[in-house]
């Protein structure tokens, strides 16, 4: 063991989970439907027609998932609140029992030492909100501020921070725009505004979260792509420029410059003229954050054209980002990939922090998701050996800890997931826990991987093995 596998005093050690990918119980104590509901009802949408019930059950079973989390030595514990728990008709009328149960979760993580970290949105937004025009209506942004508010003034005594949004490209592009998340959109215009009115409801929020009178730390968990030329041509860097443009500085610029970046708005100008913007929202979003989180799982190659490429490498002809050229595609580099088929880069997780780093301006980061899902299967010694996932984190922790002796604002990480969970579109066939969960029998079992980030949080530095 060497000092320089020491991370900092102080650094935080976490997981995170979200509510809709774990709570189950989608119809208890009134609460009302969300965008996911109505999407896994659709036949085709989800793999295997899995639904959000009964998830991982964590509603009620909260308490032992809390006791696992002491296992892992965690020091926080990143969660989302269900929109539709706490207003189930998305504005209105209160459900007490709703929000009762962040309460008692807030209090039962804070007994147990661990610190809450809550996400007012990764995802589930009420169906009533969606019938009433979803993100592409400006008002959805209103009434995200409002259930801000009463989040806020029921937890913020004891949750100090707190992350507006999770990941706003897939609550706005690939859910209105690629179409593979809810409410599974495919329209540009309406991809584009949404992406808007997510930043205007992040800067409400921010401004609400900050009016309480209590101590509140206010970030959002942004999922920056890392995205490489596939060739050094001036081709594939022109189109690595246009990606990054759409999935990355269309949501930077705003947040830390208050503007869109002028090549996005030019390369998009067939699309949209921006006209969503009012008068005075820029600077709502570009209220100063406390914390950025970074959510990051693989790098990305892309390439101007398909043409002389091996056909089993590329994928995302005809439409690979919003405003691509039909001609312009992503390409595979032949790397180990996961079960996602997310090629295995850790030097991806060294490269975002040194940029949002840079273009921050030197508040703190927090990797706020990482991880990756792989087969895993219970051997005779009742024990998940998942050799593959730790690989992944300790390369990953590893690259965050050169990013911190480089002198990145890194502050903390959190693994993703604790608990196997619903993984969006693929159901539960994709699993990213530390922890196993028997979707039989919901019992839970620490894979290898969590008793090595039990180790890491307990040292502060990267296990030996
Ligand atoms: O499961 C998701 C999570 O909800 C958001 N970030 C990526 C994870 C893995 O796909």
């Amino acid at each position: 063991m060497t000092d320089h596998e020491q991370f900092p005093e102080g650094f935080l050690w976490g997981a995170a989970t979200a509510s809709f990918q774990i709570e189950g119980a989608t119809a208890a104590d009134g609460r009302g439907p969300s965008i996911w509901d109505t999407f896994c009802a659709t036949p085709g949408n989800v793999l295997g027609g899995d639904t959000g019930e009964p998830a991982v059950d964590h509603y009620h079973r909260y308490p032992e998932d809390i006791a696992l989390m002491r296992r892992l030595n965690l020091g926080a514990y990143r969660f989302s609140i269900a929109w539709p728990r706490v207003l189930p008709e998305g504005a209105g009328q209160v459900n007490q029992a709703g929000l009762d149960f962040y309460d008692r979760l807030v209090d039962a993580l804070l007994e147990a030492g661990i610190q809450p970290w809550a996400t007012l949105y990764h995802w589930d937004l009420p169906q009533r909100l969606q019938d009433a025009g979803g993100w592409p209506n400006r008002d959805t942004a209103l009434r995200f501020a409002d259930y801000t508010r009463i989040v806020a003034d029921a937890l913020g005594d004891r949750v100090e921070n707190w992350m507006t949004l999770n990941e706003p490209w897939c609550a706005s592009i690939l859910s209105h725009y690629h179409g593979e998340h809810a409410p599974g959109h495919r329209d540009p215009v309406a991809a584009l505004t949404s992406a808007h009115h997510l930043l205007l409801g992040h800067g409400l929020a921010a401004e609400v979260l900050r009016s309480t009178g209590h101590t509140a730390r206010v970030g959002l968990a942004h999922n920056q792509a890392v995205i490489r030329p596939h060739g050094a041509t001036a081709e594939d860097v022109r189109a690595a420029r246009r990606a990054d443009g759409v999935r990355n500085r269309i949501f930077t610029d705003p947040l830390f410059k208050g503007a869109y970046p002028a090549d996005v708005i030019a390369d998009l100008a067939d699309i949209t003229d921006f006209s969503f913007v009012a008068d005075g929202d820029l600077a709502t979003v570009a209220a100063p954050l406390d914390f950025l989180g970074v959510n990051y799982y693989m790098p990305e190659w892309v390439a101007a054209s398909a043409k002389g490429l091996d056909p089993d490498a590329v994928s995302g002809e005809g439409g690979a980002w919003l405003g691509a050229s039909p001609e312009e595609v992503h390409v595979s580099q032949g790397l180990p990939v996961t079960h996602m088929g997310w090629e295995v880069d850790p030097s991806g997780m060294f490269d975002v922090l040194r940029r949002l780093a840079a273009e921050s301006g030197g508040i703190d980061l927090y990797v706020t998701e990482n991880g990756c899902a792989y087969e895993d299967t219970v051997t005779d010694d009742g024990r998940i050996h998942d050799t593959d996932r730790v690989d992944y984190y300790e390369g990953h922790v590893r690259a965050a800890l050169e990013a911190v002796r480089s002198g990145v604002p890194l502050r903390g990480y959190f693994a993703w997931s604790l608990l196997d969970n619903f993984e969006w579109a693929w159901g539960y066939s994709r699993r990213f826990g530390l922890v196993r969960v028997d979707y039989d029998t919901q019992e839970r079992l620490v894979k290898d991987s969590g008793l090595w980030y039990a180790q890491l949080a307990r040292e502060g530095r990267v296990p030996t093995r």
